[in-house]
């Protein structure tokens, strides 16, 4: 069925080099599974720990005895280790480039001594407001190096961090402020993306005169723009105000590996966001490591991770595990596609980056704009690139390798969920040939399976559902406030195994395909959308009877929005209200879930139990302008009314 893939065998220059060639990469796999005590508890030294962890892993996905704790009594700080063990050996070194989002202002390059300086007073300045270790806080910033600081603040003194995307609104903050009962806000005036301005102040104050927000006690701004912004005294305080008077030196709080480092929201196939949480111990030591190992790191790296601190790929891998392993990163404020479609070629030379991680829907787009734009510049500074958020077609990635990489550098697909923590399934640049499509092999410790819907082990080659048999030291502990749901959602649907929402293909060669959400999550340019969340924003529209949500595949994005909407009676569609509605989703959820296309659905195909059959609402939003025969639907034979298809069918929105 699938035709073998080109091979792209590993580079001379990586086998030569690597900290782990592909026979070690055979010895440590095997290695982690048999006795992973003694593998974990060996790569746990790589840390500083106040106290050394005696037990390494007790685990079990049983649901009888269900429990997930790594190195439980090992005592330690993130931020210690992301700061201060490197102060000896590295105090000068640039621990972060920032580059703003006009390339006309200048960067900025911060050492580690200045960096643990600049975290130690925002974490002094965060105890004397009263904050203290388990209270919860919001941080809701632009991409500039306070993202880093506030989290490495909190992480310093306990406080467990929960940042906002920079792109969601009023509703979407307020829900997590509330869920999460975070007791302080850190914000800017404005931020800044493509030469816009994102009113990032006012959508903090607009959340919270939403209900749920009363835990909320200080709001820390950021002058980031210097825009004049309203100012609630005693409530809103400015950050330079409250931080600059603070000492250089802050006792970091005393951890146990168990406790929680952050809490990160994401969508889920039910209900509203789920608040993700990550714990101390085995994070660290799971993204320092796979940061690492996954880009063979060097000391005189220049790593850039293009994602946004908002998405747990910022947390992992622009902070917490090149900071950890004294890495220096860059921190990018804007966007691939300006000023022109060169940028971020441009900061590539600028800064002489030799790692570049980023997503492939920004790789589609620009590959859109031809290669002109890429030769332009030099690239030479590069030696290993990077893809994560969605599956990347083969197109793209040869785009990628052959002229972004000059067919020099190895690319490294690294497939992973907010909930996994770090890397679970990625090529090792000097162990691992490379087929363009293709996440490869398993990370030490992980265990993949796949499984038919019945729950049925596939072996060999073969297509299913992506489960993992067995724990790693990055996953996720629990929904927070919801222990029930977190064992529901991913423990419940196969039992005594991890589901990943995610299908997946294994070929002969044992390598893993991964083929897309296969639950109500749409991958929209890399970020996850709950269909069920932009359901519930249009149905929240007085006009608004019923909508249902379902995601079709579009040429940048992997997947775009489609929306059905059911007006109340008496409600006529029209060009504005369409116009109206999207605005809407946009302003409840925030601009990354807006429906790229609503068509009007004078009813929706559903079940006689009343249930909407999306796989049918698929097949049509799918289909786009070619012909759809009826007999392409599937079986429709359970419809309640056959009639409502034919009409949706005839009135597509050609997409
Ligand atoms: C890190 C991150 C997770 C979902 C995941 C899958 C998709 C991520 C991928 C990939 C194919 C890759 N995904 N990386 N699919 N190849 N290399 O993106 O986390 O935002 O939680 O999204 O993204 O569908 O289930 P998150």
């Amino acid at each position: 069925m699938n035709p073998p893939a080109t091979v792209y065998p590993v580079k001379s220059a990586f086998a030569a080099e690597t900290r782990i060639t592909r026979d070690e990469y055979q010895r440590l796999y095997a290695q982690s599974l048999q006795q992973p005590d003694a593998f974990w508890g060996k790569v746990a030294e790589r840390l500083d720990w106040m106290k050394a962890p005696t037990r390494i892993k007790d685990t079990s996905f049983e649901l009888k005895d269900f429990r997930i704790r790594w190195f439980d009594d090992g005592e330690l700080n993130a931020s210690v280790n992301c700061l201060d063990r490197h102060l000896e050996t590295r105090g000068d070194k640039t621990a972060l480039i920032f580059e703003p989002d006009s390339p006309d202002a200048p960067a900025q390059r911060i050492s580690y001594r200045e960096l643990h300086e600049r975290v130690c007073k925002l974490a002094n300045a965060l105890r004397a407001l009263g904050v203290g270790k388990g209270d919860r806080v919001t941080i809701y910033l632009p991409m500039i190096p306070e993202a880093a600081i506030a989290m490495l603040a909190c992480a310093r003194i306990g406080a467990v961090h929960m940042v906002v995307f920079g792109g969601f609104a009023a509703n979407s903050i307020a829900d997590r402020v509330s869920d999460s009962g975070s007791k302080l806000i850190i914000t800017a005036d404005e931020g800044l993306r493509a030469g816009r301005k994102v009113a990032l102040k006012a959508n903090v104050d607009a959340a919270l005169k939403l209900p749920g927000t009363n835990s909320v006690e200080t709001v820390l701004v950021v002058r980031h723009t210097r825009a004049a912004v309203d100012m609630q005294m005693p409530r809103d305080r400015w950050y330079d105000a409250v931080v600059d008077d603070q000492p250089v030196q802050c006792e970091p709080e005393r951890m146990n590996a168990e406790d929680p480092l952050f809490i990160l929201y994401t969508s889920g196939s039910t209900g509203k966001p789920k608040g993700v949480l990550h714990t101390t111990g085995g994070y660290l030591v799971y993204v320092s490591y796979t940061h690492e190992a996954v880009f063979d790191l060097r000391e005189d790296d220049v790593y850039w991770c293009t994602a946004d601190v908002g998405w747990v790929t910022g947390h992992s891998y622009i902070v917490y595990g090149p900071l950890a392993n004294g890495a220096t990163a860059l921190v990018f404020e804007g966007v691939p596609t300006w000023p022109d479609a060169s940028r971020f070629w441009q900061v590539i030379d600028k800064h002489r980056v030799t790692i570049f991680y980023t997503a492939p829907t920004a790789i589609r787009a620009l590959m859109r704009e031809g290669e002109g734009p890429v030769q332009a510049t030099s690239r030479k500074s590069l030696r290993l690139l990077g893809t994560v958020g969605e599956p990347i077609n083969p197109e793209a990635w040869r785009w990628y390798y052959e002229v972004v990489g000059d067919s020099r550098c190895p690319i490294v697909d690294t497939w992973w969920q907010t909930e996994n923590g770090g890397i679970l399934i990625s090529a090792l640049p000097g162990a691992t040939d490379l087929k363009p499509g293709s996440a490869t092999l398993p990370f030490f410790g992980v265990q993949p399976a796949i499984v038919d819907t019945h729950g049925k082990r596939i072996e060999g080659e073969g297509e299913g559902n992506l489960v993992i048999l067995d724990s790693w030291p990055g996953q996720m502990r629990t929904v927070y406030g919801d222990h029930q749901r977190f064992i529901d959602t991913y423990f419940r649907t196969y039992p005594g195994t991890y589901f990943t929402g995610d299908g997946c293909r294994r070929d002969a060669d044992g390598y893993y395909w991964i083929t897309g959400r296969v639950d109500d999550v749409i991958n929209v340019s890399g970020h996850r959308i709950g269909t069920a969340e932009v359901e519930s924003a249009l149905v929240s529209h007085d006009k608004v009877a019923e909508a249902a949500v379902v995601g079709f595949p579009h040429d940048i994005k992997g997947q775009g929005i489609y929306a059905y909407v059911t007006l109340i009676a008496g409600e006529q569609p029209s060009e504005a209200l369409r116009a109206e509605l999207v605005k809407h989703v946009r302003a409840e959820i925030g601009p990354i879930a807006a429906p790229d296309h609503l068509q009007w659905a004078p009813g929706l195909p559903k079940t006689r139990s009343g249930k909407i059959m999306r796989r049918i609402l698929r097949k049509i939003a799918e289909a786009g302008s070619s012909e759809l025969a009826p007999d392409q639907l599937g079986d429709t034979s359970t419809l309640a009314d056959p009639s409502v298809v034919d009409s949706l069918v005839q009135e597509r929105r050609v997409p």
